[in-house]
Order: C-alpha cells, then structure tokens, then sequence
C-alpha cells in the first residue's frame, strides 16, 4: 500500500471487530490509511507520540475509535491539527452511550467530530474522511459520487421489490 493517508487508532485491539469496516470502506475507495491500537489511558506516550508525528509522517485525516470512558479522539485532537473524526464504541454496560458521550462532548477549542456508535460510526468515518481528502481529489470524488449513487439503486430496487409484493 503507497503513504498513508488517513490514520486509524482504536483504543483495544476489542474494537477492531467494529473498526474493520472503516478499514474496509477506505480499501473499497483505495485510500491508503495505517492501523494502530492505541490508548489514551493505557498507552498515553504512545498515543501522543503517534498524534505528535501524524502531520510530518504524511497523515491528513485521523479516525480515533474508543468504547467506555473514551477520551482517545478528544486527546488526539488536542495533539494535532489534524481533522480528527471520533467513533465511540458500542460497551459492555452501557450499550456505547459512555462512549458517545465522552467522545462527543469536548469542550470549546478542540474540534473533534463525533459519529454514530459501532458500525454505522466507523463506515461514515471512513466516508467522511474520504470525502475531505476528495476536496483535492477528482479522482476519489467520482468514486464518492459512483458510491452515492449504487446506494440510492440499491434503495430504489427494494422499493420496487417491496412495493410490487405489496400489490400481490
Ligand atoms: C477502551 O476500552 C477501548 O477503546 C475499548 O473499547 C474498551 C475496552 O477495552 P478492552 O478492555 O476490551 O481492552 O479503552
């Protein structure tokens, strides 16, 4: 794979269940992205180490997944100037609500986007990464466009299915 372009951490290699399908929506665009498991908590050095060096190591987008108290992407954000898009993580007790909550509530000064818990989260992350680094690709802007567009087929052929059993 040529440099990477967006970076993905999680907090656990436990999130990679739900952030392979980032990883997988970027391979289907041929974004070139780099995978790591990082904690803010557990690994903080590291953590910033590795958002310190995002800029200088050719990174342009940065998705940050964590589950619980899930302070990764705000701590990312704080380290880079950098988009960072947070995926808060569905968890053992409170079905990622914790997650969602640590993740979206920054305080004023430190932008950081926040998406939908567990898969959903993860695949517009990825999307939406793509779609800021299209600003300057026409190329990756097609394939956004040529991937709009197979949804919408999609959508349009279960209607006709749906619609047409309907009738009997
Ligand atoms: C967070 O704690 C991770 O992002 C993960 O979602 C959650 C649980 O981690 P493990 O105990 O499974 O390693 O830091």
């Amino acid at each position: 794979m040529s440099q990477a372009l967006v970076g993905i951490v999680m907090g656990s290699e436990s999130d990679l269940e739900t952030m392979r399908h980032a990883a997988q929506q970027l391979e289907a665009l041929g974004v070139p992205y780099e995978l790591r498991v990082l904690s803010a908590h557990r690994t903080p050095e590291q953590t910033a180490e590795w958002a310190r060096t995002a800029v200088d190591r050719g990174l342009r987008v940065l998705i940050a997944a964590a589950g619980g108290a899930a302070h990764l992407a705000g701590v990312v954000s704080g380290l880079t100037p950098l988009p960072v898009l947070g995926v808060p993580m569905p968890s053992a007790h409170l079905q990622g609500l914790d997650s969602l909550l640590s993740t979206v509530q920054m305080p004023g000064g430190v932008p950081t986007a926040s998406f939908a818990i567990g898969k959903p989260g993860a695949v517009n992350a990825a999307l939406f990464a793509a779609r800021i680094l299209a600003l300057d690709d026409q190329k990756l802007r097609a394939q956004l466009e040529a991937h709009r567009e197979a949804q919408a087929a999609r959508v349009l052929e279960s209607d006709k299915r749906v619609s047409k059993a309907s009738k009997g």
